[in-house]
């Protein structure tokens, strides 16, 4: 398999902005930025919103629609909102972005677990809430029930959203296969492997190796998968291990602030330039949103 696609997570929903001046706000930075990392070669664009005046992660509906559609006007990407949420949002709530938008893909996560961001270097630029916000996520469960995800599969079904199924952790894998046991999702599966978050997997070579695996063995050749590495230079050797797998590649500064070691990234155009040169360089042949829409059999 030499086709390849890229997909930029473009801003993120558990960052802050003071993290870095790269990072998208309001939605004009947002969509400025998808079409940036469209231009540089990302065939997909994953997107979360957030609050204009703060930069606070949001799931405004109002927000999201505005960026569906500035991107959606500007270029051809496969753009791909999450239904992550916030934090205490029902999953009927996380879910209008596809009942009401009725996108093309968007992602459903695969299982509830701890989502640590504590961690993060507090910076003396960061506003109260900011830091108040990382020091929260010692509280925070990422919450995806059984009952959640029966639910979401039913409101992708209805309203044709091709799920990316994030998984996070081995178990994951297992709860998606509970639900293509229970025919509640359509095969074939795009997978989307995110290692590196505190309090699930870590990304590592044998962990990417273990979960590709562990899918193989529960969906044998009937799914596409993607990696995605949180942090540097995680987001990197994922990408160069998935390359050579045979999978396909996320970059974007929902999942990293840098470019090398000693860099960090001006913009989300440039982690899809340095994926493309990865791919390139290791033979693979990047392709574009049209291409992209046939190997995901989306619209
Ligand atoms: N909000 C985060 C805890 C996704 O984009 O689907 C994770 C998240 C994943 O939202
Ligand atoms: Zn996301």
């Amino acid at each position: 398999m030499s086709a390849v696609f890229v997909s930029c997570a473009i801003t993120g929903g558990m960052s802050v902005p003071s993290q870095s001046a790269a990072i998208p706000v309001t939605p004009e930075e947002i969509v400025d930025s998808a079409v940036a990392a469209h231009a540089a070669g990302a065939a997909i664009v994953h997107i979360h919103v957030r609050e204009p005046s703060t930069g606070r992660p949001s799931a405004d509906l109002g927000l999201f629609r505005e960026v569906l559609a500035g991107i959606g006007e500007r270029c051809d990407a496969i753009v791909q909102p999450t239904t992550g949420g916030g934090v205490g949002m029902t999953i009927e709530e996380r879910a209008r972005v596809v009942t009401e938008l009725r996108p093309a893909m968007a992602t459903f996560n695969c299982g509830s677990f701890n989502f640590g961001i504590f961690k993060v270097r507090q910076r003396p630029e960061m506003a109260p809430w900011e830091v108040e916000y990382l020091e929260g996520t010692r509280e925070y469960v990422f919450r995806n029930t059984f009952a959640d995800m029966e639910r979401l599969a039913q409101l992708f079904r209805e309203a044709a959203t091709k799920p990316e199924f994030e998984c996070y952790d081995v178990g994951h894998l297992y709860n998606l296969h509970h639900l293509a046991e229970a025919g509640l999702v359509d095969f074939p599966l795009h997978i989307q492997f995110v290692l590196g978050v505190l309090g699930a997997n870590a990304a590592t070579l044998e962990q990417l190796v273990h979960m590709h695996r562990t899918a193989a063995g529960l969906f044998g050749d009937r799914f596409t998968w993607c990696a995605a590495g949180v942090g540097y230079p995680a987001e990197f050797h994922l990408a160069a291990a998935a390359l050579t797998m045979g999978g396909h590649v996320r970059v974007g500064l929902e999942d990293n602030l840098r470019v090398a070691r000693d860099r960090r990234a001006g913009s989300n155009a440039e982690l899809v330039e340095k994926a493309l040169a990865l791919a390139r360089l290791l033979d693979r042949d990047p392709v574009g949103a049209a291409q992209a829409r046939e190997l995901l059999g989306i619209r």
